[in-house]
């Protein structure tokens, strides 16, 4: 996928090897094939929260991208402004319908996402606790019912095409199993992660390194 312009110099991209976050930015940049250099941040290191990382992102997490002169933070917020600059409109669709199924996208992956899969992976994996195992278990089972229907009815979040819908939530959700979720009850599910995972310039996040 070309993008439709090209920036002066290569993006900088502040991320973790192992964040779902920082890998749907790196996915939908490798997708258009934009030239990117990777900051991976130690997160044991306390580089997020030194004066020069919070001047980029107050809330000390990553993504951050660095565009020349332009500094954004948050993962859906970094996905649109890529879009917007680079990429073809078909990304971020701007009819009512089609904006208003990006934005519900976006939600899940703010929401009922980062509370059911990354969170069990992030407990499971890491030991950190954003919220109890049983609470993120119930949230992840429900969307994954939920999605598994909406994806027996298209095969992209929205039609026959990607959309940042995609990118936003593709990450988190393929890495499940880590978590110990498994994906074996919901065929669209894995079907959809096919589908991204044949994207030209698809890049695949690491398995995260047992617990
Ligand atoms: N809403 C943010 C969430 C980002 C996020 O949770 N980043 C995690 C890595 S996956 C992070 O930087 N954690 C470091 C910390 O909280 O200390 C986004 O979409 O970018």
């Amino acid at each position: 996928m070309q993008a439709v312009r090209k920036p002066t110099r290569p993006i900088q991209l502040y991320s973790m090897t192992y964040s779902g976050h920082g890998h749907r930015v790196q996915l939908f940049l490798s997708i258009l094939n934009l030239p990117f250099e990777i900051i991976d941040i130690d997160p044991t290191s306390g580089d997020l929260r030194k004066p020069e990382f919070l001047a980029r992102n107050p809330f000390a997490q990553v993504p951050v991208i660095i565009d020349d002169d332009v500094v954004i933070f948050d993962s859906n917020a970094i996905l649109v402004y890529l879009a917007k600059k680079y990429a073809p409109d078909s990304w971020l669709p701007t009819d009512p319908v089609g904006s208003a199924t990006v934005q519900q996208w976006f939600s899940l992956a703010a929401g009922q996402i980062a509370f059911g899969p990354c969170a069990a992976r992030r407990l499971k994996v890491y030991n950190e606790e954003l919220v109890p195992m049983g609470t993120a278990v119930g949230i992840a089972t429900k969307l994954f019912r939920v999605l598994d229907g909406i994806l027996s009815t298209t095969p992209f979040a929205i039609g026959d095409h990607p959309t940042l819908a995609d990118i936003s939530a593709y990450t988190y959700i393929a890495h499940a199993p880590e978590g110990g979720l498994s994906l074996e009850p919901y065929p669209n599910i894995r079907n959809w992660i096919r589908l991204v995972e044949l994207l030209p310039g698809f890049v695949p996040m690491p398995k995260a390194p047992p617990a």
